[in-house]
């Protein structure tokens, strides 16, 4: 026994396992019926049908699981969140249903701006504990790769405390994470009157700083009416161009300021939201590979009415990723299962692409398509394994429901405390 271990060429093997390993072609999901799937140093180091495996399973790995016919799929990957912020905004929702709109508690100086200040007045430790609070919310629905963005600090001080938070709560954790500066969030009070200083202070001094403090690996902003011009966000990506970094964009949220386009011409990694976007829009997107960043939760908690251009995106080509956009405004959900309910019963995804677009296009969204999204040989072993019969259960379930029988990541397991191993 004891050498059969040391000589197994992988580290662990599960079997007997429907996977969706998510592979674009023509069989939906990329399923593999009755699989198997083998991890060695963190690695996918095989995969496919275990009736293929070449050898006896007990003496292919140092460690074999029966998964008795539950699913896996990749690790979800939450590629849109604000995880690091203080407080909550349920009293303006309560103002909201009493007939006052978001734009106007935003104006009224509510809004981000009481985010700011939660945010702002918490020690660093409280943050990180409230980050890893979340996270583990977001690991029992298999979440195994998250971005975090700042954008409720907007002081350096309070910036580099987020994006630190952040980081120390995912370093601590079994989860991948991508940090993204969002400086051109909202004008901090501060700078009432001096929008145009304030963008200058984000492109020339709070970017290289944190930047060079390696905390920043994207560049966000929110392009809108109630925040920032397509000029003003234009001064902070030409910025973050020179250091080398990518960016992506909160992009025709509420209205259309070209910000799809806008994002492609720095060629952005994702526009996200889109729900104002037009033809032109999408089709700087396509010829950029501007991932659509779409987000559900918010048109939802907004009672948007108008729709991203689902048609447009498919007839271009453009990869459409979901993510939770988890935030105390306007996306107050800590449930991936929820999004993919959302995307199809809101935004018309198949199931299958709501999939695809929490796994596959996130990846790409992030710039990790190469390395995790789908299951295949020479990707992270990043896997969560589900109790459903099919995969299309996943979307249909509103949220919470199916369970996720357990989640790996890089082929170790969360641990006990993460809330999947029930
Ligand atoms: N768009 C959003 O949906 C969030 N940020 C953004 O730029 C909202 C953030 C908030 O209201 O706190
Ligand atoms: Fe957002």
């Amino acid at each position: 026994m004891t050498d059969r271990v040391e000589t197994a060429k992988w580290d662990r093997l599960w079997l007997n396992t429907g996977i969706a390993t998510m592979r674009p072609g023509p069989v939906p999901y990329g399923a593999i019926h009755d699989g198997a799937i083998a991890a060695k140093d963190g690695l996918i180091a095989w995969i496919g049908p275990r009736a293929e495996l070449p050898g006896a399973p007990e003496t292919l790995a140092r460690e074999t699981t029966d998964l008795g016919g539950a699913w896996m799929t990749p690790g979800l990957i939450d590629a849109h969140t604000h995880l690091a912020f203080a407080g909550d905004r349920s009293t303006e929702f309560e103002q909201r249903l009493n007939g006052v709109s978001y734009e106007e508690i935003a104006r009224a100086g509510g809004g981000i701006l009481s985010t700011v200040n939660a945010t702002r007045a918490i020690p660093e430790e409280e943050l990180t504990d409230l980050v890893m609070a979340r996270l583990k919310r977001l690991f029992a629905e298999g979440v195994t790769t998250v971005e975090i963005k700042s954008g409720y600090g907007l002081t350096l001080e309070a910036e580099r405390k987020q994006l630190r938070a952040a980081r120390k709560a995912a370093n601590t954790l079994p989860v991948r994470i991508r940090t993204t500066f969002l400086g051109a969030h909202a004008l901090p009070p501060e700078f009432t009157g001096r929008q145009a200083a304030y963008i200058e202070h984000v492109a020339s001094d709070m970017l290289p700083a944190l930047a060079a403090e390696g905390l920043v690996d994207a560049v966000d902003g929110f392009c809108e009416g109630i925040a920032f011009t397509p000029e003003e966000i234009r001064r902070v990506f030409t910025a973050t161009q020179t250091l080398g970094l990518s960016v992506k964009l909160h992009a025709d949220q509420l209205s259309n300021l070209g910000g799809a386009a806008l994002a492609a011409s720095f060629n952005a990694l994702s526009a996200d939201h889109l729900e104002w976007t037009d033809e032109a829009g999408v089709i700087a997107m396509a010829q950029a590979g501007t991932v659509a960043m779409l987000l559900p939760a918010a048109f939802y908690f907004l009672r948007e009415t108008r729709l991203p251009p689902i048609d447009l995106l498919r007839r271009h080509g453009v990869a459409m990723a979901l993510a939770s956009d988890a935030n105390p405004g306007t996306a107050p959900t800590l449930s991936p299962l929820t999004i993919l309910n959302m995307a199809c019963v809101l935004f018309r995804l198949t199931p299958e692409e709501a999939l695809a677009g929490f796994t596959r296009e996130a990846a790409k969204a992030l710039g990790l398509g190469d390395e995790i999204g789908t299951l295949e040989v020479g990707k992270q072993a990043d896997l969560a394994i589900w109790n459903i019969a099919h995969p299309g259960e996943l979307a249909y379930w509103i949220g919470g429901t199916p369970a996720c029988l357990r989640v790996f990541h890089g082929g170790e397991k969360q641990e006990e405390d993460s809330g999947t191993d029930r």
